[in-house]
């Protein structure tokens, strides 16, 4: 039951004034206008976009957390078992447009803010990303975070408040530099909840001891207290009641007598480095994807956060006074990758050392509370932290990691016993020069699910880096969840045309609540208006994108050009190095045509974006080679609008809203084996987009749903990788003759600096061409060709674009979180039909 301080006598008085939140046109502006007057102290005459955003944000705001507020009690009433999502990243971009669509109330602000004198599309402009994230993993989090409340499950999300998100990426004389995001100034979003604190402890020692009741006592002393204060987002569902809570901490040094000690004593400078190395903790994000680096700052980020998670929902398990062993009956926790494994350890030790439970009993607890997902393969990406860091950071849960090895490796011992070999290659523990605790290993044996984020990856961790565990365990512990994304974002709010205009042949918007009713669009794939349409809404975002590229690159694209796109992260795996390969083979093929023959080509855009990490020096080669590239390219004259190179500064979230209904192709062309999934391959196929790709990660399963005369594959076989490799390593391999004559343009200083790219060309040359390259280069540029020939016909061009958006049903994150309810959680979603009527009627 929910207690309350009001004695029910005085609770009528609440319930008259508890606020109901606008619906009316009127009353947003009289929300909008007060918060603008009264809570940003401006008025009509200094009110600026910014200052209507906050108005409006905050009008908004107001709204949620009604909703927030009933879901809440909601929930607690409901005492059903709720999932937590451990992620260290949330890539959440903006907020106002979400919440509006979501609330039902767009239109409503639009035209309520056309009669205080703006446009929505300005003022949505004005918010900042919230870019607490590097790529897929982040973005992920947060489109499950969206399923979530949509579907109506009880589910709380946790992170860190970083307060530098992903850096912001600048481009000068073609190279990437790095700028602050400070993006806190203004963050209407947030609540701070500064009567919901953690204190969690660092370094210190162990004390063992027998107390006067024979008790073995394990006490953990003399650390470091920092102190983790709540920050609440509130997370609104589409058309629902529902508003979930994300749950972000934030570092301080803790207020303990410590301090004041040290203040008194006129150590006044001390006490202040103090309580900035605490608030380091939550400060910046770290900006490698699929890379780690082994930084004990990392690690306190890791542990801060896990624990003050652990308590926060170990104590709301403990108000409902249910025994113990009913834990994993309440609460299900997700580990987002291996980032929050030690939250495992920290239960333990919650359970063992602080509510004297016996191990065994603690341990099936654990086991039964969590499950991992696995998003990479990538041997540099798999999380180990050496031992030494460990026992000086977090000496309790040191041995408390050794004590669950021992017991694992004992039981393994006994199933196993004559395999020596099999015990060194499962032990959390890596007997390396320093020791090294693997995480994933770890992971895997405090879980009762392990799964991988599309089918491909799904059976390779379990015959590649997870194998042992198979054996161990049996094939049942590890499971596939196809990834997917929130249609409410990736086609109603970033192409609203082309959803009104699926909405007007489907007859409602029901289809982005249940996706599979796009299959409805398949019977209209002949209906000449219909086309039509179809082909002008893409258009129009070409035309958009166009405009984009205009103001912030200074130059004019074609927007009749074929629009060839690769946004992600710049990775060697992800292969940008073979597109603009590519590209610079382009460029010769155009430069050695008479005009008649040129004539004959499709005009091309080819776009670029993406981050490279600030260490990852060959990341940032790359980026360099595509602006050196594009300088060259967009001003000659043989040229002209036959190819341009764009590199799009600083891709984000809200940018991608603006490219990914813009693209004719798109590129997702990793080396087979190496992309877990990939999650934007889904939104640009969900927007009538075609796909150049390899046989990697969701590709796979997107061929399967749209049909293989839908998209554009090329390139070796994940099963023909370590083959190729092999080669490579004993020298029997030769340069594609094509590429060669790339390599040599460049080294001609084409492009400038020719020594500048020298490690490009020689890791595929000399060293190996690990990523294969040279090995799928033909193939890539013949599949170029193939597509060049398909966009001709543009009648059946639109034919595949809309077959292929039919098709896409599978691909919601909405499916996605119903299968880990059903087959990981165990958690069912709330019953919201009696709300959603009284919200009808009122
Ligand atoms: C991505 N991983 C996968 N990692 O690369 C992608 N890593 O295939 C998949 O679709 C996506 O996860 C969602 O499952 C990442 O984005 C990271 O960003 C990352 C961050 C920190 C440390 C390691």
């Amino acid at each position: 039951a929910v207690e309350s301080s009001i004695p029910e006598h005085m609770r009528e008085a609440w319930k008259k004034f508890s606020p109901k939140g606008f619906t009316t046109k009127d009353e947003f502006e009289s929300e909008a206008v007060k918060h603008i007057e009264t809570t940003l102290a401006r008025s009509l005459f200094n009110c600026d976009e910014l200052a209507a955003y906050s108005g409006t944000a905050l009008a908004f705001r107001d709204r949620l957390i009604i909703d927030w507020n009933k879901t809440q009690q909601r929930q607690s009433f409901a005492d059903q078992k709720r999932l937590y999502y451990l992620s260290l990243e949330f890539l959440m971009g903006r907020a106002l447009d979400n919440a509006m669509l979501n609330v039902g109330l767009k239109n409503v602000a639009k035209d309520g803010l056309a009669d205080l004198g703006f446009r929505i599309e300005d003022i949505i402009a004005q918010e900042h990303d919230a870019a607490l994230g590097n790529g897929g993993l982040g973005r992920l989090a947060a489109c499950f975070l969206d399923s979530m409340a949509t579907l109506n499950y009880a589910a709380w999300g946790y992170g860190l408040r970083y307060r530098y998100g992903i850096f912001k990426q600048e481009i000068q004389d073609g190279y990437q530099v790095e700028i602050p995001d400070y993006w806190l100034d203004f963050n209407p979003w947030e609540f701070p909840r500064h009567d919901v604190s953690v204190d969690v402890q660092f370094y210190g020692w162990v004390n063992k001891y027998t107390n006067d009741e024979g008790k073995q006592i394990v006490s953990w002393q003399d650390g470091e207290i920092v102190t983790a204060t709540a920050y609440d987002v509130p997370v609104p569902g589409y058309g629902t009641p529902t508003v979930n809570n994300l749950r972000l901490w934030s570092s301080k040094a803790s207020s303990g007598e410590f301090d004041f000690a040290k203040f008194n004593s006129g150590e006044y400078e001390s006490a202040v480095a103090d309580e900035q190395r605490a608030e380091t903790i939550s400060a910046v994000l770290y900006p490698n994807d699929n890379l780690e680096r082994g930084k004990e700052l990392r690690l306190k980020q890791q542990y801060f956060w896990c624990a003050a998670s652990l308590h926060d929902i170990v104590r709301r398990f403990k108000k409902s006074k249910r025994k113990w062993s009913e834990f994993s009956d309440q609460v299900a926790i997700q580990l987002n990758d291996t980032h929050p494994t030690l939250a495992i350890v920290e239960l333990q030790r919650i359970l063992v050392d602080m509510e004297g439970l016996g191990w065994d009993e603690a341990w099936t607890i654990v086991t039964s509370t969590f499950g991992y997902t696995n998003h990479t393969v990538l041997p540099e990406a798999l999380e180990k932290w050496s031992v030494p860091l460990i026992q000086n950071l977090l000496p309790r849960h040191l041995q408390i990691i050794y004590e669950i090895n021992l017991q694992f490796l004992q039981s393994v011992e006994k199933r196993f016993p004559k395999d020596r070999d099999l015990l060194g290659r499962v032990s959390i523990i890596e007997e390396s020069q320093p020791k090294m605790v693997r995480m994933a290993y770890l992971a895997i044996i405090g879980s009762h699910k392990v799964n991988g984020v599309a089918e491909l990856h799904s059976d390779l961790i379990k015959t590649t880096i997870f194998k042992d565990f198979v054996k161990v365990y049996g094939p049942d512990k590890f499971t596939n969840v196809t990834n997917g994304i929130t249609p409410r974002r990736w086609l109603h709010q970033a192409n609203p045309r082309l959803s009104e205009l699926i909405a007007s042949k489907i007859g409602s918007y029901e289809f982005l609540k249940d996706l599979t009713l796009l299959n409805k669009l398949e019977p209209f794939v002949d209906d000449k208006e219909f086309k039509k349409e179809w082909a002008e809404i893409k258009y129009a975002n070409k035309v958009r994108l166009a405009q984009h590229i205009q103001t912030t690159k200074g130059y004019s694209v074609n927007p009749k050009a074929l629009f060839d796109i690769q946004v992600k992260r710049i990775h060697e795996y992800k292969r940008q190095q073979l597109n603009i390969f590519g590209v610079i083979h382009r460029y010769m093929a155009i430069k050695s045509m008479s005009p008649e023959e040129r004539k004959k080509l499709v005009p091309r855009v080819s776009v670029f974006g993406g981050k490279a990490a600030p260490g990852y020096w060959m990341a940032k080669t790359i980026i360099h080679l595509i602006n050196k590239v594009g300088e060259v390219v967009n001003k000659d004259p043989d040229v002209g609008d036959l190819l341009k190179v764009v590199f799009l500064e600083d891709y984000n979230v809200s940018k991608a809203e603006i490219i990914v209904p813009a693209s004719d192709i798109s590129e997702h062309i990793s080396t087979a084996g190496t992309e877990a999934s990939g999650t934007s391959n889904m939104k640009f196929v969900l927007n009538g987009g075609m796909i150049i790709g390899t046989l990697d990660g969701a590709n796979i399963e997107i061929t399967r749903e749209i049909g293989e005369q839908n998209i554009f594959l090329f390139g070796n076989l994940s099963e023909d990788v370590e083959d190729l490799r092999h080669h490579h390593f004993y020298g029997d391999y030769k340069v594609n003759p094509e590429l060669v004559k790339v390599f040599d343009c460049i080294k001609k200083g084409t492009f400038g600096d020719e020594g500048a790219f020298g490690a490009l060309i020689s890791g595929i040359v000399e060293h190996g061409d690990y990523y294969l390259v040279s090995d799928d280069f033909n193939s890539y540029c013949q599949t170029q060709d193939l597509i060049d020939e398909a966009y001709k016909d543009q009648d059946a061009w639109v034919t595949k674009s809309i077959t292929s958006v039919a098709r896409m049903g599978f691909f919601t994150s909405d499916r996605c979180i119903n299968e880990y309810a059903d087959t990981i959680w165990n958690i069912e979603p709330l019953d919201v039909a009696e709300e959603k009527e009284v919200r009808a009627r009122t």
